[in-house]
């Protein structure tokens, strides 16, 4: 059976990327509910209800797993995934806090969505995982999604967005840098450009694919000897998500295709 995993856009293919490399035999399926985005603007209530009408598809398609590919939606709706869908459920925000601890950082940046940041939900995963007195420094930087959404990373203009939302960060002590949005290490190059070295960018992914390994080692001994199936489902226009694929994933994915999503 596949995984499922999900974002509101392009950003959850920096966690699908992760996982193909890392776990080549599993078959995928992903959905962009591009059909919503942005879901960094919306109420905590919105994108409940639009994470479990995805959740609901993922479990009806037959995933073993559903990986929340977004921070907004696993800040605003993990522990309601949880209850409601019968499979697990892993988000990134427990993962991106263990690996920001992990690099033995005093002073922790976290940038994301306007959702995110406001939900606050870095600070309170990074406090209960550690005693050790950690300076968060937390960020929107909104208009990144955008810029990654419609495919204009690498230009001038994004460099200079980027310079401009992470101005606030500058001389806050910052050692360690998480990307609390999956869109964001799209955007890698230009955010290494405005922080300099010194800064220890972070990316959840990496971490959030263990656990998925570890979750699966425990509740999963499947091994069909059939080839792995990556399927790509948008809520939004196919081309947009193809487009994304094709530069973010090399083309590397069987079948794209258009949904509606039952939300309720
Ligand atoms: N990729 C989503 C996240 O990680 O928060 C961004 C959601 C959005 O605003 N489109």
């Amino acid at each position: 059976r596949p995984i499922g995993m999900m974002d509101s856009g392009l950003g959850g293919l920096s966690v699908l990327r992760v996982l193909q490399k890392e776990m080549p035999g599993e078959s995928l399926i992903f959905v962009g509910d591009q059909g919503h985005f942005p879901y960094g603007t919306k109420s905590q209530a919105e994108i409940r209800q639009l994470a479990l009408a995805v959740g609901r598809f993922l479990q009806e398609k037959g995933a073993k797993m559903m990986v929340v590919a977004c921070n907004t939606a696993t800040a605003a709706a993990l522990p309601t995934l949880q209850k409601q869908l019968s499979i697990p459920v892993i988000g990134v925000i427990k993962p991106g806090a263990q690996a920001a601890l992990a690099s033995g950082a005093q002073t922790i940046g976290v940038i994301g969505t306007e959702s995110t940041i406001k939900n606050g939900a870095y600070d309170h995963a990074i406090k209960d995982l550690t005693t050790a007195n950690i300076r968060v420094v937390s960020q929107a930087a909104q208009p990144l999604v955008s810029i990654v959404e419609h495919g204009q990373t690498g230009t001038v203009a994004a460099q200079r967005t980027v310079d401009q939302e992470l101005a606030p960060l500058k001389g806050q002590g910052v050692q360690t840098l998480v990307l609390g949005c999956t869109h964001f290490p799209f955007l890698k190059k230009e955010i290494e450009h405005t922080l300099g070295p010194a800064v220890k960018l972070v990316d959840p992914a990496f971490e959030t694919v263990k656990h998925v390994q570890a979750a699966l080692k425990v509740s999963d001994g499947e091994n069909t000897g059939r080839a792995p199936v990556v399927e790509l489902y948008t809520t939004g226009k196919t081309t947009d998500l193809v487009n994304g694929a094709q530069l973010w994933l090399g083309g590397q994915y069987d079948s794209c295709s258009h949904i509606d999503l039952e939300v309720t």
